[in-house]
């Protein structure tokens, strides 16, 4: 890919953290900006590279697919889908709002552009392989992506899917793990850690692919990669840093879902000042 192409795309993951940021100053509540900051480079290649949809006909059948289902983090998917034309910027200014389209997870009848419906963790992926067998019966070309936590596979029901898809043969489903080594109440390692994840992928049957989430140039020949193999579903471990970006949500768990006084809010919009150029 064109060196000024992946300029592009960081420069547009630049606008979405900016965006996350602003959601989480001016949202009615906490809207976790630290989950969507880890996937913020995750999402913008799937949205500005990979997929194919279209914002003016949300629905069109052979549209490649996403399920958000560590769905906390949905200011980066709002964000996406306005930049992508889904819906005006502005309404990016009532997240959590009181008769808001865009809520504090995501909800696919309410918001354009949203796939499914998500923020009980240890849901989404056994949606994804629905839509993903359902899109194989129809023959239809589209991709199915789908973004979990590196805690949410703690969740039983994940496994299941985990379990299913391999057997079922659904290459044309990619699950990506958001590794930033954090939940909600601490690290994943002192939580429950599950050792030898990638390997567990692996010997049930996925074509595993890690990477550093955080470089465009890995991200995008993983997820092409993902979308030429043939035979088994394609798993990203994404290693991730919870808050990217923002020099003082990095690393700390507070940012979970913490809202920015102004002099924080502040700093983080200087921190990412920088133009974007027009994709
Ligand atoms: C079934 C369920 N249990 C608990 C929660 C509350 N909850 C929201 S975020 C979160 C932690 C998720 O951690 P991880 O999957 O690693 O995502 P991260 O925030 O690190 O991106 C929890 C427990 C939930 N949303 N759903
Ligand atoms: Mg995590």
């Amino acid at each position: 890919m064109r060196e000024e192409k992946i300029r592009e795309l960081e420069l547009m993951a630049n606008t979405i953290r900016r965006d996350i940021v602003d959601i989480a100053y001016k949202a009615q509540g906490p809207s976790h900006p630290g989950p969507a900051l880890s996937c913020t480079d995750i999402v913008t290649a799937l949205y500005f590279h990979t997929m194919h949809v279209d914002p003016e006909n949300p629905n069109m059948p052979d549209r490649d697919r996403l399920v958000l289902s560590k769905g906390h983090a949905c200011p980066v998917l709002y964000s996406a889908l306005a930049e992508k034309g889904f819906f005006p910027k502005e309404w990016l200014t009532t997240v959590r709002r009181l008769n808001s389209k865009l809520q504090g997870h995501p909800d696919m009848k309410k918001t354009p552009g949203v796939d499914m419906t998500s923020g009980s963790l240890g849901n989404g992926l056994s949606a994804a392989l629905g839509m993903a067998i359902y899109l194989k019966h129809q023959a239809s070309p589209a991709q199915v992506y789908c973004i979990l936590g590196d805690g949410e596979i703690q969740e039983g029901t994940v496994w299941e899917s985990v379990l299913a898809a391999p057997a079922m043969k659904m290459d044309n489903l990619t699950a990506i793990v958001d590794c930033n080594h954090l939940q909600s109440c601490g690290a994943v390692y002192d939580i429950q850690h599950i050792p030898g994840m990638t390997q567990a992928w692996e010997a049930l049957g996925w074509n595993v692919i890690t990477i550093n989430g955080h470089d465009m140039r890995e991200i995008i020949s993983a997820l092409d990669m993902a979308k030429a193999f043939r035979g088994k579903p394609t798993c990203i471990m994404a290693n991730t840093i919870k808050g990217k970006g923002v020099s003082f949500m990095e690393f700390n768990n507070a940012w979970h879902q913490k809202v920015p006084t102004e002099a924080e809010y502040n700093q983080a919009v200087s921190e990412l000042k920088e133009e974007r150029s027009c994709l």
